[in-house]
């Protein structure tokens, strides 16, 4: 079972690497790991296990966070309360094929489970990408997203490729964003 104490933290070198593509089929080392990190998902945010573990709820996680430097992230958007999620899988070499000219951010700005540290500030994203990826079985996929579940998908995707929500705010006007981004709330 993951727990915050696998998750590693800002300062180790894994969230700064160039995560490996995954071949299939996956070896069992790897199905077990994906497996994993959907449970840590699921578990999180159970507000009894989150408890009983003291998880922090995420709606994503990148196995470099788990110090595993490969392609595949665990995602998990919940949808109404009683309702399917919105976005449940495990999108392993994913890519983002196509995207939107427009950008959007979330007001509340975002976190991570490996930051343990408000930064405040807006973090542009795309608004809407055409994302390809494989799934544990191998099945490729080609799904278009967009608002939160596109900024989620974006968020574990920079994991695989050495980057930190931060690098993307600006300094100087960490709230200052151009008139055509959308804030999502
Ligand atoms: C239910 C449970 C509903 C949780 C909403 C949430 C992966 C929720 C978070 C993550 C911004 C876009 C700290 C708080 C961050 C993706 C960071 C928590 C999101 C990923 C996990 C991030 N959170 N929870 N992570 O790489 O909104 O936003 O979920 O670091
Ligand atoms: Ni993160």
């Amino acid at each position: 079972m993951i727990l915050m104490k696998d998750i590693i933290r800002e300062g180790n070198p894994t969230l700064r690497e160039i995560a490996q593509p995954v071949s299939f089929p996956l070896s069992d080392e790897d199905r077990q790991l994906a497996a994993d990190m959907m449970t840590f998902l699921e578990n999180s945010q159970d507000p009894e296990i989150a408890a009983k573990y003291q998880l922090r709820a995420g709606v994503g996680l990148a196995a470099p966070q788990v110090d595993v430097s490969k392609q595949m992230s665990a995602v998990l958007v919940p949808g109404p309360e009683g309702e399917a999620p919105i976005l449940k899988d495990v999108i392993i070499n994913p890519k983002i094929i196509s995207h939107s000219v427009q950008d959007a951010a979330l007001a509340e700005g975002e976190g991570c489970l490996s930051v343990d540290r408000e930064v405040p500030g807006y973090v542009p994203r795309h608004d809407r990408i055409t994302l390809r990826y494989q799934d544990v079985e191998g099945v490729s996929h080609k799904i278009r997203l967009k608002n939160y579940p596109a900024i989620v998908c974006q968020h574990e995707i920079d994991h695989l490729n050495g980057i930190l929500f931060f690098d993307h705010i600006n300094k100087e006007n960490p709230f200052t964003a151009p008139d055509d981004m959308i804030i999502l709330e």
